[in-house]
C-alpha cells in the first residue's frame, strides 16, 4: 500500500508528459539566434493588421490585471518540464483592450530580434494563455524571453515568442519561423504534431 502511496505521484506526472517527451529538472535555454536585450523605457508592443493600430509601452502593460499561472512546458526537442509558475498579464485580458476587425482569424507573433510565429486567433485567445514577465518569482531573464513573452501551453513552447514585440492580426494563415522552416503549423504536443507533413 505504502508503495502505491508513493508511486502514485509518478503515474500521475506521467500522463502529464506528452508521447515522445522526457522531463527535465533545470530550465534549457533554446534560442535562434542572440539573446535580445531590449530596455524597459525602449520597450513596446505593437497591434497591427486587421486591428487598430495601437503601441503598448511597458507601464500600459503592468496596468492590466497581473496573475500567477502554474502550467507545463513542451519543447518539440523533447524536454517538457511541468509546473513552471509565471506571473503575467492573460492575453484575454491584453485582447480586451484591441480593437480587432471581425475578419481576423489569424495571428502572427513579431519579436525583437526577428523571430515570428503564427497561431489562429482562437488559439491565441484562450483562456490559459498569457504575456510572462517573471519565472519562479524572479524577473524574466533575457535568455528567457524577459522582458516578456508569450507562452500558449496547450501547444509546443516554439508557439511562444519570447521578446515579444508586436501581434499582426491576419484573415488568412501566414507561416512563421519555424514553420516555414518545416516545423508543424498547429504544434500540438499531444498528437506529436511536430513537423509538416
Ligand atoms: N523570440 C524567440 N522566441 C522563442 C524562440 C526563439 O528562438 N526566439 N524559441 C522558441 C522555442 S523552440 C522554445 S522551446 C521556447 C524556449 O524558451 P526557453 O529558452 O525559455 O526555454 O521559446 C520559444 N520562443
Ligand atoms: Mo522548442
Amino acid at each position: 500500500m505504502i508503495g502505491r502511496f508513493f508511486n502514485k505521484p509518478a503515474t500521475e506526472q506521467s500522463d502529464r508528459v506528452p508521447p515522445g517527451q522526457h522531463l527535465t529538472k533545470g530550465f534549457p535555454v533554446l534560442t535562434y539566434g542572440p539573446t535580445q536585450e531590449i530596455n524597459l523605457d525602449n520597450w513596446e508592443l505593437r497591434v497591427w493588421g486587421l486591428a487598430a493600430p495601437k503601441t503598448f509601452t511597458w507601464e500600459d502593460m503592468m496596468a492590466l490585471p497581473q496573475q500567477e499561472f502554474t502550467e507545463d512546458f513542451h519543447c518539440v526537442t523533447r524536454w517538457s518540464k511541468l509546473d513552471v509558475k509565471w506571473t503575467g498579464i492573460r492575453i484575454a485580458d491584453f485582447m480586451a483592450q484591441v480593437d480587432l476587425n471581425p475578419r481576423a482569424t489569424h495571428v502572427m507573433q513579431h519579436c525583437y530580434g526577428g523571430y515570428t510565429t503564427n497561431l489562429t486567433l482562437a488559439e491565441l485567445v484562450r483562456d490559459e494563455n498569457f504575456f510572462a514577465y517573471q519565472v519562479f518569482g524572479e524577473p524574466l531573464a533575457p535568455e528567457h524571453g524577459g522582458p516578456l513573452r508569450v507562452i500558449v501551453p496547450h501547444l509546443y513552447a516554439w508557439k511562444g515568442g519570447k521578446w515579444i514585440n508586436g501581434l499582426e492580426f491576419l484573415d488568412r494563415e501566414e507561416l512563421g519561423f519555424w514553420e516555414r522552416n518545416g516545423y508543424h503549423r498547429r504544434g500540438d504536443p499531444w498528437s506529436e504534431e511536430r513537423y509538416s507533413g
